[in-house]
């Protein structure tokens, strides 16, 4: 019995090693393993031995059925392979749905300086750009805040380090750029990322962004800029009834200086933490140009007069869709994204 078994073992493992496909090989295993295969008739015989004789000759066969049943599954795998290596090319499945990229899309704060692009164009504006790495003269002298003025500490500056540059902060640098290369009269809008060492909350960031708008002509005042502000504010943040809010306030480019406010999108106006409790979220600051600053540029204010404004982009945005806190602008979690 025992030379039986070692004699079965060389003729499957010969055997096996010579078949050529998947489908010889299972004939080849029903042979050898099946119900009335070699192995299993020899396995019923254990019962005609003795008992010593059943217990070695019984785990004998038993070792030869796991050795075949091994064998064989690595024969139909190698057999698999040989057979898509032919095909010059890994198996796959046509039947199988394709799968597809997750589309992604511009942010937020993209999409909506697009809009205000837009907006501006359809009111006769151009649009205009400018180097966010600036120099002290754009940032502040030429814009009547001369060195040791205390103007220069409401924006809290990021100075470089060795050179004389800082990270502009505010977009009313541009105002400085655009009049010293183009005549009046002037309408022109500028967005882009300014920079400041504010601290962190749900209203201010270090970086954020601002849009900056400039329209300066023989009869330009301030009811031009009422009416620009409140047609292009409306339409940008999609309700006709948004309210603003015109108070005075100081900055040293214009005469007289305006700040707006809109109602705040927290407590529609009741009071909370965004608002600090005053019903209103502060937007811009506006004004007249100054006629120090026109002079600076090389026009004549005796000739001309113009209106400027710069408002927060974020700030904005977060009116349009009711957003409560600024950092989600900066923190690229897709469940927020998506949402635009
Ligand atoms: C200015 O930056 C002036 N250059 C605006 C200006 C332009 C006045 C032209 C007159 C004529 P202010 O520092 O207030 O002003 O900033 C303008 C707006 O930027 C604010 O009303 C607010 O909406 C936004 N803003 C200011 N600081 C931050 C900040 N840290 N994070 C987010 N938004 C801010």
């Amino acid at each position: 019995m025992k030379q039986k078994i070692l004699d079965l073992r060389d003729q499957a493992l010969a055997s096996i090693k010579q078949v050529k496909s998947v489908e010889h090989l299972k004939e080849l295993e029903v042979s050898l393993l099946g119900k009335k295969g070699q192995l299993t008739a020899m396995l019923k015989g254990l019962k005609e031995l003795s008992e010593a004789d059943r217990r070695v000759v019984g785990k004998m066969a038993n070792d030869l059925k796991q050795e075949l049943a091994q064998t064989l599954v690595e024969k139909e795998q190698g057999l698999k392979r040989k057979a898509s290596q032919s095909l010059g090319q890994e198996f796959y499945d046509t039947s199988l749905p394709g799968r597809t990229e997750p589309y992604g899309h511009l942010h937020p704060i993209t999409q909506f300086i697009r809009e205000i692009e837009d907006t501006f164009l359809s009111l006769n504006f151009e649009v205009a750009e400018g180097p966010q790495i600036e120099d002290d003269y754009h940032n502040f002298t030429a814009l009547n805040i001369p060195k040791d003025h205390p103007a220069r500490d409401m924006q809290d500056t990021l100075w470089c380090k060795d050179i004389p540059y800082l990270l502009r902060t505010h977009t009313s640098c541009v105002q400085v750029r655009y009049m010293e290369s183009h005549d009046a009269p002037i309408r022109v809008v500028v967005p882009g990322r300014v920079f400041r060492k504010d601290d962190v909350d749900a209203t201010h960031s270090p970086m954020f962004h601002q849009f900056e708008g400039i329209m300066v002509d023989t009869t330009t005042n301030l009811s031009h800029l009422k009416g620009i502000l409140t047609i292009a504010l409306r339409r940008l943040v999609n309700n006709p009834q948004l309210e603003l809010r015109f108070r005075s306030g100081f900055f040293p480019f214009v005469e007289p200086g305006l700040e707006v406010d809109v109602t705040c999108v927290g407590c529609e106006g009741k009071g909370c933490n965004i608002c600090k409790k005053t019903g209103w979220l502060e937007l811009l600051g506006c004004g007249m140009v100054h006629p120090y600053v026109l002079k600076t540029v090389g026009l004549d204010p005796e000739k001309y007069q113009g209106f400027a404004f710069g408002a927060g982009i974020e700030r904005l945005l977060m009116i349009k869709h009711k957003i409560n806190d600024i950092r989600l602008f900066y923190e690229n979690d897709p469940r927020f994204l998506e949402q635009f």
